[in-house]
C-alpha cells in the first residue's frame, strides 16, 4: 500500500503517534477528549479493499479498532451530548487534511476508527496513531492521523481542503462518486497519471521524515 494523499500532505506529518488523542466539538452540548474512552470500548477487526479514487486498489486489508458507530453511540452522543439533529460530520487529520461525510455514512457498520493494519500498529504511512476506515467510500473520506471530529447540522459551510470538484460529498466508489460536477469516468483517466508522481513524492517525504524528524514540516 503506497502513502498518498494530496501533495502538500506528502511533507506534512503527525506531531502525536504514540497515544490516541481525539477531540469531539462542534454540535455538541460539552466538547470531549474523547481519547481514553474510545480505549474503553469493544474491539472490532474488519478485512476490506480499499479505493484511491485515482485509481489504484489495495485488497483484504486487515483494520483493527472500534467501529465509528459503537464511538457514536456510547461515547459521542451520552458524553459530548451530540445535537440530534447533527448530520454533517468533518474529521480532521494531524497532517492538516480534513474529509467530511453525512453522519449516515458514518453510522455504517464498516466504518471504523483504526489503530491497527495487518497485525501492526498503523505505521506513520498510513495514519498513525488512529485513522478512519471508511470501506465503501473513495480513500480520501479515510482520513489519517484523526485527532479532531467536528459534529455540524449540515454541510452548507463545509470547505474542502482541495479544491471543490474533488471532494464528493459521499464519493462512494460503487456509484463511481469521484468528485463533483465532473463524471467518474473523466475523472479515473484524469486521475491515473497522478498515481506514480504521487507516490513517489510521499515516499520520498516519509523516508526523510523517519531518517530525520526535526527536518519535515510537523502539522501546521
Ligand atoms: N490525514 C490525511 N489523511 C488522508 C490523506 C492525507 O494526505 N492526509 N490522503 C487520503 C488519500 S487521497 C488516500 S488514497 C488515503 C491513502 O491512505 P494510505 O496513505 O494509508 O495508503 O488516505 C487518505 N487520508
Ligand atoms: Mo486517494
Amino acid at each position: 500500500m503506497p502513502r498518498f494523499g494530496l501533495i502538500p500532505f506528502a511533507e506534512r506529518f503527525p506531531r502525536v503517534t504514540d497515544r490516541v488523542s481525539l477531540r469531539v466539538e462542534g454540535e455538541v452540548a460539552a466538547p470531549l477528549d474523547a481519547g481514553a474512552a474510545l480505549a474503553r470500548l469493544p474491539r472490532a477487526e474488519q478485512v476490506c479493499d480499499f479505493h484511491c479514487v485515482t485509481t489504484w486498489s489495495r485488497r483484504a486489508l486487515h483494520w483493527s479498532g472500534v467501529r465509528f458507530t459503537d464511538f457514536y453511540q456510547q461515547v459521542v452522543r451520552p458524553l459530548a451530548g451530540a445535537a440530534e439533529d447533527a448530520r454533517f460530520v468533518v474529521l480532521h487529520g494531524q497532517d492538516g487534511a480534513r474529509t467530511s461525510l453525512p453522519l449516515e455514512d458514518l453510522l455504517a457498520p464498516d466504518v471504523l476508527l483504526a489503530d491497527r493494519l495487518d497485525g501492526q500498529p498503523l505505521p506513520i504511512a498510513h495514519g498513525a496513531p488512529l485513522r478512519l476506515v471508511a470501506p465503501a467510500h473513495y480513500g480520501y473520506k479515510s482520513i489519517k492521523h484523526l485527532h479532531r471530529i467536528e459534529l455540524r447540522r449540515s454541510g452548507v459551510d463545509y470547505h474542502p481542503v482541495g479544491l471543490r470538484f474533488m471532494e464528493h460529498p459521499r464519493a462512494r466508489v460503487a456509484l463511481e462518486e469521484r468528485g463533483q460536477w465532473l463524471p467518474g469516468w473523466l475523472l479515473r483517466h484524469l486521475y491515473r497519471p497522478l498515481i506514480k508522481p504521487t507516490a513517489r513524492r510521499f515516499d520520498v517525504t516519509l523516508r526523510r521524515h523517519l531518517a530525520d524528524p526535526s527536518t519535515m514540516e510537523s502539522s501546521p
